[in-house]
């Protein structure tokens, strides 16, 4: 067992990493607790993505997955949580906000395929991926005033900039769940399908087209996009001058070029 504000391991491995090709899949596996985010399941999401790029240098896109079908996450674990005292529950915050960190400072992008429940904490996690894509099964919510806390892993930060502030802030108040409907018209979601396999499979496709592009292009813009959101648009703006100058120092960006000059298809490095 682990004590509820650290991240030791236990036996089973709470999330799984497998590899396929350009893609890793990242499961997070508690099927039975409805994949609910314990330290340890934060502690390893914190672990694995930070590591990702050294131990996996061939992968070009992370689908971010729950086990068991029915969550994707139901948000942090509410049993474990019960027992802390505020200075725990402060540390435990600190550790879902690496994790998520970690998630955001990866290279690559990470698609968070939610095919159920993706509530609280699970919410938080899927928005610090780059992008959610979700079977029409799903329901999100941030239902932390229901319990008397509030959203601690990010959910007052990256919400209302995936959803813009009044309609955050109205989830957040609430606490009430939405449908697929309501979560692609808000821009939550990306792209809805019709269940696990088409989303897997979309996921997939949409990580290979990212493939076919230049690895070092792709990840200066996530680290621009990921730094300047919500910066004032002069700081937000240098970011991305900074990653326009560091492209000009790249091999593929002269390789793209020259590909487009010559009228061929660019060889990447
Ligand atoms: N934590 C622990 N166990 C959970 C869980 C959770 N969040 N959600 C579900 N489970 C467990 C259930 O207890 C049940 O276990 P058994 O009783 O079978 O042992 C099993 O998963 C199946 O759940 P249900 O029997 O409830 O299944 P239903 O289909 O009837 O309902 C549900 C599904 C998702 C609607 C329901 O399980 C539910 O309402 N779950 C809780 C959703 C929720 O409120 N999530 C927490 C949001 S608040 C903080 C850091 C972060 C946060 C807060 C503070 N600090 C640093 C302190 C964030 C908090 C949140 O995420």
């Amino acid at each position: 067992m682990t004590d509820a504000a650290t991240s030791t391991p236990t036996s089973d491995p709470v999330v799984r990493v497998e590899l396929d090709g350009v893609v890793a899949v990242v499961t997070i596996d508690r099927p039975r607790a409805l994949n609910a985010l314990s330290a340890e399941v934060l502690g390893e999401l914190e672990r694995i993505f930070a590591n990702l790029s050294t131990d996996a240098p061939g992968t070009r896109g992370v689908l971010l997955v729950g086990a068991g079908g029915r969550a994707f996450v139901a948000g942090a674990d509410i049993r474990a949580m019960s027992s802390l005292g505020p200075a725990e529950a402060a540390e435990l915050a600190r550790l879902g906000h690496r994790a998520a960190a970690a998630i955001e400072a990866l290279p690559v992008p990470v698609i968070a395929c939610v095919d159920g429940f993706a509530l609280g904490g699970g919410l938080e996690i899927a928005l610090a991926c780059d992008v959610i894509y979700a079977t029409d099964a799903s329901q999100f919510g941030q239902p932390e005033v229901h319990l008397g806390l509030v959203p601690g892993f990010g959910g007052t930060v990256r919400l209302p900039r995936a959803v813009g502030l009044a309609r955050a802030k109205e989830l957040i108040y609430t606490g009430r769940r939405i449908g697929i409907d309501e979560a692609v018209d808000s821009g939550l979601v990306v792209r809805r399908f019709p269940d696990r396999d088409a989303l897997l499979d979309g996921a997939r496709k949409t990580v290979e087209q990212i493939a076919a592009n230049s690895a070092s292009a792709v990840g200066i813009a996530k680290r621009v996009l990921v730094d300047a959101a919500g910066r004032p648009t002069d700081a937000a703006s240098a970011l991305e001058i900074g990653g326009f100058e560091e492209a000009f120092r790249t091999e593929d960006m002269h390789e793209g070029v020259a590909a487009f000059l010559e009228k061929r298809e660019p060889r990447f490095t």
